[in-house]
């Protein structure tokens, strides 16, 4: 039947052939196909192998049968990570839509805002899958904003990995776009909807917003620093002013100033933001079930308005919670009969109870920055509800004063008379207290309105040349450039810590396009205002200095008077460092923050909880604490702190959001 050509005593007994039988042929001897011939005559065949033979069969099969093995597992190695590539692809795109509720650019209306999240959903929306990875810092602090928790990656997927690199490579590329002011006019993002069309879309993941799926960066040493400053306040404002206004640290006790829970609403959106989600939820609690405003109360209109509205509008926008909204709008309508003036220029008070208003008890004067730092708000909340009765009242009063006579070189004295409408104290300039925001507003609402409105540019430009003329001097002997005030003519080398908001605001509008030239003095004042903390003993700023003005031996260029040696927490400078870092990345911004941030704690910090302000920023062995946490502490210090030491320009970008003067973001709208 077959013939082996490996014949015994042959020199090379490696080949086999096979020779078939007559029988085997098909077609010769009939053709049987039958299995049980099939199966006897294979069977037949290989009882005629001789050992070798079989044994180089087997071997073969068995070669086969491991190479089989072998290539199936590599096979179902790839599968699974196909698999899970896609189980994570899909993940991402369950996310996105969460993410577009929680932290849109711009909310829409209401009425669909409100079909849309119902009474509280967004919590549940929140929710963050289990992280896989690890955290650095102390276990408490391992907590993140909710949606940057909601888009963490296991990292042991190697072509997530890979993935992230290019991501980041991306990133990198869209930040120095991003941060190269000079020269170039930057627009906001031009393809966000317009305010009128937009629930579904803002729904959807939109190829248009590309930088919302960006990977979010990790929280950094500093931010957990930050995180557990605000944790430590809360802590005292939990403990001793829970639903109160300011929290008295050192006689663990609070003080109201409208006892409207002022600290809580002002700290809202920085939770959100640091990601403090259980204390988020505690303090919404209050919101929903003990936030009255029906009370015979006489609040300030301009303070209400920046941290109350101004802190349930960017609570609103941030969380997606319409809750906040409806609080909003309960605390809008009650400010609204301040505008009922002659002048409609609107009263410093107003009794949200009884719906009534005046000015103070003194004078029938209101200050100029307040009767024009009220705009971004009241304008958002037109813009939220479709009723024009908030935005009108308020841009009556900026194009009034647009065209006020009193100014000099675009600089506005401090008082307005709600009969008259007139400039009152006519003379005296400052970019300090009682005009300061008068300016930042300017800039802002050009901003938030798409950057249309050419009155508010106007003046904002005209101003900057009158602060450059007017106000400007270098000190001695460091040559640093400040800005001082004007009266009647005589220049004082006064400068209040107040003013230290400027160098963010030059910034930003050199940002978004304005002279490159603002940017260069941005960088010289931020340098001045660092020098007003590093100067001093306990190298926290005073309220107010004045600089030397000549080369005195022994003299610093920072004089302080014992007057105005406190210190209230503020946050100007350190907001001025954010917008500094932001649009250069120069890091020398995050480390003048970082030692502000540690005196902060050396000289302010409570041990029992929360933070106080101090009488006497000279006096590093008695600093001596006035028993204080201003509300701003945690709405506008350390939320600036928080984001100047984040890489994430994503976090609150500033071509979404502008920041009102209580560091509250409100989105920037989309242009028509
Ligand atoms: C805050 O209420 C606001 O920043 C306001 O514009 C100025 N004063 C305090 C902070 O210093």
């Amino acid at each position: 039947m077959y013939s082996g050509a490996a014949a015994a005593g042959s020199p090379r007994r490696d080949f086999i052939s096979v020779t078939l039988g007559p029988e085997e042929v098909a077609g010769v001897g009939g053709y049987n196909n039958s299995k049980a011939w099939r199966r006897r005559s294979c069977w037949r065949k290989w009882k005629q192998l001789s050992r070798l033979q079989r044994s180089v069969i087997l071997f073969l099969f068995a070669f086969l049968a491991v190479c089989g093995v072998i290539s199936y597992t590599s096979m179902g190695e790839t599968w699974k990570s196909i698999t899970n590539k896609s189980l994570d692809d899909q993940r991402t795109e369950q996310e996105i839509p969460r993410l577009k509720l929680a932290n849109p650019a711009v909310l829409p209306a209401p009425q669909k805002a409100d079909a849309n999240h119902g009474d509280h959903p967004e919590l549940s929306l929140q929710k963050p899958p289990k992280p896989p990875h690890v955290r650095r810092g102390p276990s408490n602090l391992q907590i993140k904003a909710p949606w940057r928790d909601t888009r963490l990656k296991t990292q042991h997927d190697t072509m997530r990995a890979v993935e992230e690199l290019v991501e980041k490579d991306k990133v990198e590329k869209t930040e120095k776009s991003i941060i190269s002011w000079r020269g170039a006019v930057i627009e906001p993002d031009q393809s966000t909807e317009p305010p009128s069309s937009k629930i579904m879309d803002v729904e959807k993941p939109s190829p248009v917003e590309p930088e919302d799926q960006k990977e979010p960066m990790p929280i950094n040493e500093r931010q957990l620093a930050v995180i557990e400053a605000f944790r430590h306040a809360w802590k005292g404002y939990k403990d001793f002013a829970w639903g109160h206004d300011e929290l008295k640290p050192l006689s663990k006790s609070y003080s109201e100033w409208f006892g409207l829970g002022l600290t809580l609403i002002d700290a809202l959106d920085t939770m959100w933001i640091l990601g403090l989600k259980e204390e988020f939820e505690e303090a919404r609690k209050w919101v929903a079930n003990d936030l009255v405003f029906d009370k015979n109360v006489d609040v300030n209109l301009f303070e209400s308005t920046i941290r109350i509205l101004g802190g349930l509008l960017s609570t609103y926008h941030l969380s997606g919670d319409s809750l906040f909204l409806e609080k909003a709008k309960d605390i809008g309508n009650r400010l609204m009969p301040a505008f009922k003036t002659p002048s409609k220029i609107p009263y410093s008070d107003v009794n949200i109870g009884r719906g009534t208003a005046h000015p103070p008890r003194w004078t029938s004067d209101s200050t100029v920055a307040e009767v024009t730092s009220i705009q971004l708000e009241f304008r958002e909340l037109s813009r939220l509800t479709g009723n024009e009765k908030f935005r009108k009242a308020v841009d009556e009063v900026m194009k009034h004063v647009h065209i006020l006579s009193g100014k000099n070189d675009g600089l506005v004295p401090m008082f307005i008379n709600t009969n008259s409408g007139q400039f009152t104290h006519l003379g005296v300039y400052t970019l300090g207290a009682r005009a300061d925001s008068y300016y930042e507003y300017l800039l802002k609402q050009w901003i938030q309105g798409g950057k249309k409105e050419n009155e508010l540019l106007e003046d904002y430009m005209r101003a900057i040349e009158g602060v450059k003329k007017h106000l400007l001097q270098r000190s001695e002997p460091k040559k640093l450039t400040f800005v001082g005030e004007l009266a009647h003519g005589h220049f004082s080398a006064k400068m209040d810590h107040l003013v230290c908001f400027l160098p963010g605001t030059l910034a930003l509008g050199a940002h978004n396009g304005l002279a490159a030239d603002h940017m260069k003095l941005a960088e010289t004042l931020i340098e001045t205002c660092y020098q007003m903390y590093a100067q001093v003993e306990t190298g926290l700023s005073p309220e107010i200095v004045h600089f030397n003005l000549h080369a005195q031996k022994g003299h610093k260029d920072v004089e302080i008077k014992p007057a105005d040696r406190h210190n209230l927490l503020r946050p100007e400078t350190v907001e001025s460092l954010f917008y500094m870092y932001r649009f250069t990345g120069d890091k020398k911004y995050q480390d003048w923050g970082w030692e502000i941030l540690q005196n902060f704690n050396r000289y302010t910090r409570v041990p029992t909880g929360g933070y106080t302000s101090i009488n006497n920023v000279q006096n590093p062995s008695n600093p001596e604490p006035r028993d204080k946490m201003e509300s701003f502490f945690l709405g506008e210090t350390l939320k600036y702190m928080f984001l100047l030491f984040s890489d994430d320009i994503d976090l609150i970008n500033l071509d979404k959001y502008v920041f009102n003067t209580e560091a509250h973001p409100l989105p920037i709208w989309v242009p028509a």
